[in-house]
């Protein structure tokens, strides 16, 4: 009877995040329709994905549905893609007070050989109510209230942070909702794996070659740490948020500001590594302090485990004192 009870209370993400809004008294359901329809885009690119649509439509087609989704949802103002030079402005009359920036399909030159890729958001609000500009998405990543990655893989799982803690909900295709199956995840303190496309080592700086060396031949005999890249952030991701350990895109000759784009792949996943208990750093400052002047501008970033973090830190701390 006890297992019957379990499987008929359905903690579904939108009951779950009604129930984390309860808290807020002045709340009206905004978010929970604001994120009712980034469910919606992420359901339509989980059954997409594993129909095999090839990349190229797919890129576009789930830019669109988010697009469409949150447009219509009457709680936006100004959304930014990665699939779309400029940002939107809703026109007034679907204003709503949230400002979306998404990568629609994170990842998605892995589609064509099945490998995971994902959604990645973030969800800023709009203080004011005047003409929205893009000022209200060139904020900083510490005035997030609420970013998240689905990931399509064997499973489609969608990983939430509204500011109290990390929370995992896993697609039930049968049900086509989506059900708390992570509750409140936190990343390990350290971890044995470390994260990087080796193959720009050439490239990189001191303390980044000086730490990767070091993840390989550890100097207090400790056991080497494993390396395991996938090349889509989110599965990268998602790997060090459950097992622990460290991803890193840093900054090399080619390019000084490292490849992952600041508003819609770093804030996002720092902030749900600091929601976890783990860090994000840029190489010089806390990742969620930076402040974006362009809205598809990148930085190079390393985040995970705290411990595994705070060492890459001294590195670089320890480099600018040299230099
Ligand atoms: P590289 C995918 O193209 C992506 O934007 C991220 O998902 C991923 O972490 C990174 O680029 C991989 O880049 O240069 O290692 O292929």
């Amino acid at each position: 009877h006890e297992a019957d009870a379990y499987r008929t209370d359905l903690m579904t993400i939108t009951r779950f995040v009604l129930n984390e809004q309860s808290k807020y008294p002045e709340s009206r359901g905004d978010f929970t329709i604001l994120l009712s329809n980034i469910v919606l885009g992420c359901k339509f690119v989980c059954s997409a994905v594993n129909k095999g649509e090839e990349q190229k439509k797919l890129d576009v087609l789930s830019n669109d549905v988010f697009v469409k989704a949150l447009v219509s949802s009457g709680r936006t103002s100004v959304l930014v893609s990665e699939e779309d030079e400029e940002a939107t402005f809703v026109e007034s009359s679907k204003r709503g007070k949230y400002c979306v920036v998404f990568d629609p399909l994170d990842g998605s030159s892995n589609i064509d050989c099945g490998v995971s890729i994902g959604t990645i958001f973030g969800i800023y609000t709009m203080e004011h109510s005047d003409e929205p500009t893009i000022e209200d998405v060139l904020k900083p990543g510490n005035e997030m209230v609420a970013a998240g990655y689905c990931m399509y893989g064997s499973s489609c799982m969608l990983v939430l942070s509204t500011g109290t803690g990390v929370h995992g909900f896993t697609l039930d295709p049968s049900l086509g909702e989506f059900i708390l199956t992570h509750p409140d995840i936190k990343i390990p303190n350290k971890g044995n794996i470390y994260s990087v496309n080796e193959g720009n080592a050439q490239n990189w700086d001191g303390p980044t070659t000086k730490y990767v060396e070091r993840c390989k031949y550890p100097k207090d005999g400790s056991p080497a740490k494993s390396l395991r890249y996938v090349g889509s952030m989110v599965a990268d991701v998602h790997r060090t948020l459950l097992y622990g350990g460290i991803f890193l895109y840093p900054a090399d000759k080619k390019s000084p500001n490292g490849k992952l784009r600041v508003l819609y792949e770093v804030f996002p996943m720092a902030f749900l590594m600091e929601q976890a208990g783990g860090q994000a750093f840029t190489g010089k400052k806390r990742a969620l302090d930076l402040v974006p002047k362009k809205i598809h501008e990148r930085s190079p970033i390393f985040l995970g485990s705290y411990d595994d973090v705070e060492e890459i830190k001294a590195l670089m701390v320890a480099d600018v004192h040299r230099t």
